[in-house]
């Protein structure tokens, strides 16, 4: 009897392993998906006082995944008419850009004496 208890309790944890393997497995396989789905990129590179590109370029109606990173310095970017607002904390948004135009990048954290011409542009075609 005693034989058969210990026998089913291994069974369950056998079962019980297997199972948070899979999950692991299904979890990991989710965020490669995730990954491999992500559709355009849009990365700014604030340092002082600018940003990496005089001018960035996005496609209308396609969804992209912004982001923004300090590489020297503490900035904030901000695009102007479209509520996109990115920093240090807040790093990544997914947006889709609907109307095309050329729209304006600023910094809005105020960084130094380089900070009022701390602008690019993004073009939406
Ligand atoms: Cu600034």
């Amino acid at each position: 009897m005693q034989k058969w208890i210990m026998f089913s309790l291994f069974i369950v944890a056998c079962l019980l392993g297997a199972g948070v393997l899979f999950q692991n497995i299904s979890v990991r396989q989710a965020e490669m998906a995730k990954e491999a789905h992500a559709g355009p990129q849009l990365k700014f590179v604030a340092s002082n006082y600018q940003f990496d590109k005089p001018e960035y370029t996005v496609k209308a109606g396609e969804k992209v995944s912004v982001s923004f990173q300090n590489k020297e310095g503490l900035h904030a970017m901000e695009i102007v008419g479209l509520n996109v607002k990115l920093d240090g904390t807040n790093k990544s948004a997914e947006v889709t850009f609907d109307k095309p135009g050329t729209y304006e990048v600023h910094c809005v954290l105020p960084c130094g004496p380089g900070h009022a011409e701390m602008k690019t542009k993004l073009v939406v075609q």
